[in-house]
């Protein structure tokens, strides 16, 4: 088989790309090592910048999210029993985020591609990318006992953290930076409202906690965790109670609880690999850069990767200029790093480190009462949150 680009890596990042290339007549093939089913079964990101949600129109699958999707035009700080909210929409200008799940941005982009004509393989084996560093690279993988070559012009690595993309590229001079947080956030989501319409971000010294929402009928909380602790040991109730105790007490008293659909833990990280293109191998989404989940930044950021190299692709077809796959990991890092800073920063500031006690505490009680008094700090806050420019 040959296509112009061989997307490894079905997440957002890859079906976003495959999308973008798709409406603009350059050919691609999708592969994922997983099943369809088994990656919409993922809970994952839930806050949407505007550049995500623009693309997402642009791929022709931005309707539901528009019907569906929960516009939120601030959030909630709350720390030493008060709440502050942060008003995104007033303090940039007009911009605001979008409350719509990971998990129904990639199903919209699936059905999209199925009924546009894309090509997706789905558990594909052994994915491999070949001969990136000269001008006719190839993918092989296994499926069905069979081994399979699709010839290409250039491999797009989608395929998140663990992918084998970046692996492919770890002696060719990629330099990696990382930081692993030592907690994690334990993650429930329930079948009842919301306890705010809008999300709550808690400091508490008992640990960090997050009010989300998926609907207004389907909420979405955390609570900072042990990194050794597991689902089994919390029960249900567990859960509610220690997120009650993390809240200001008129926030406590409207939680609605009821049974968890789902449960996990998931540890926090911040990590970048530099360069983000080794030849005709471009890395894309997680499987570049990886942030806490304190910022909401992990999908968005694959979101402007996606937007700078689908720039490039088209620049390199249309005007068979090289100008812009040139300045692609340049370009995407720039963005990268600030999102980096921003979610480290969101992340020290909000949780509990075992080194933080009473000190730390009262160091981050005042940060967070001077950002709630100062306009200038608050907007700060708010233009990273609602995503810097692409
Ligand atoms: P993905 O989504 O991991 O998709 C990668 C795909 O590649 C496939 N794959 C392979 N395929 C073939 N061969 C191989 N060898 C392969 N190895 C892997 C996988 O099966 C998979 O389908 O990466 P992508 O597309 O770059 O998307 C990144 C986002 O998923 C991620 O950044 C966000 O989920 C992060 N994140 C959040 N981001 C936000 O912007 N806002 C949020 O509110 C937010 N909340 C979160 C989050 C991540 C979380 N977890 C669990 C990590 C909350 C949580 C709890
Ligand atoms: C979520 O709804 O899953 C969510 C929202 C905001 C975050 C992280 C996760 O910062």
């Amino acid at each position: 088989m040959r296509t112009q680009v061989v997307i490894i890596g079905s997440g957002p990042s890859g079906l976003l790309l495959g999308q973008l290339l798709t409406n603009a007549g350059i050919d691609n093939v999708v592969l994922d090592r997983v099943s369809q089913d088994y990656i919409l079964g993922r809970i994952r990101a839930g806050v949407l910048e505007e550049g995500m949600c623009q693309l997402l129109d642009q791929s022709g699958a931005g309707a539901r999210m528009h019907r569906e999707g929960l516009p939120h035009d601030g959030f909630e700080l709350t720390f030493s029993g008060r709440r502050h909210r942060i008003d995104l929409h007033g303090l940039t200008g007009g911009k605001r985020v979008m409350v719509y799940g990971q998990t129904e941005v990639t199903k919209d982009l699936m059905d999209h591609r199925a009924a546009t004509g894309g090509v997706s393989i789905y558990e594909a084996e052994n994915v491999a990318p070949h001969d990136f560093d000269g001008a006719s690279p190839y993918v092989t993988y296994e499926k069905d006992g069979k081994t399979h070559r699709i010839d290409c012009d250039f491999i797009a690595g989608c395929d998140g953290y663990h992918g084998v993309s970046r692996k492919s590229v770890a002696d060719k001079g990629l330099e990696e930076f990382e930081r692993v947080y030592p907690f994690g956030w334990l993650g429930i989501v329930s079948e009842v409202p919301p306890v705010s319409h809008e999300l709550i971000y808690a400091n508490h010294e008992r640990g960090f906690a997050l009010c989300s929402m998926r609907s207004t009928t389907r909420s979405r909380y955390y609570v900072q965790c042990a990194l050794d602790d597991r689902v089994d040991n919390w029960s249900d109730d567990a859960f509610w109670d220690e997120l009650r105790r993390r809240l200001p007490a008129e926030a406590a008293e409207k939680v609605t609880t009821g049974p968890s659909i789902e449960k996990s833990i998931a540890p926090l990280r911040s990590f970048v690999a530099e360069p983000m293109r080794f030849g005709r191998l471009f890395l894309v989404g997680d499987a570049a850069h990886i942030v806490p989940p304190t910022g909401a930044k992990g999908l968005n950021l694959a979101a402007s990767d996606v937007h700078y190299l689908f720039e490039g692709l088209q620049e390199f077809y249309g005007e068979k200029s090289n100008a812009a796959i040139d300045a692609y990991s340049q370009r995407a890092l720039a963005r990268v790093w600030k999102a980096e800073r921003f979610s480290w920063w969101m992340t020290n500031t909000m949780h509990r480190f075992p080194e933080t006690g009473r000190f730390g505490q009262r160091m981050q009680e005042a940060e967070l009462d001077y950002l709630s008094q100062s306009e200038a700090a608050s907007r700060s806050l708010a233009e990273n949150y609602v995503g810097l420019p692409y």
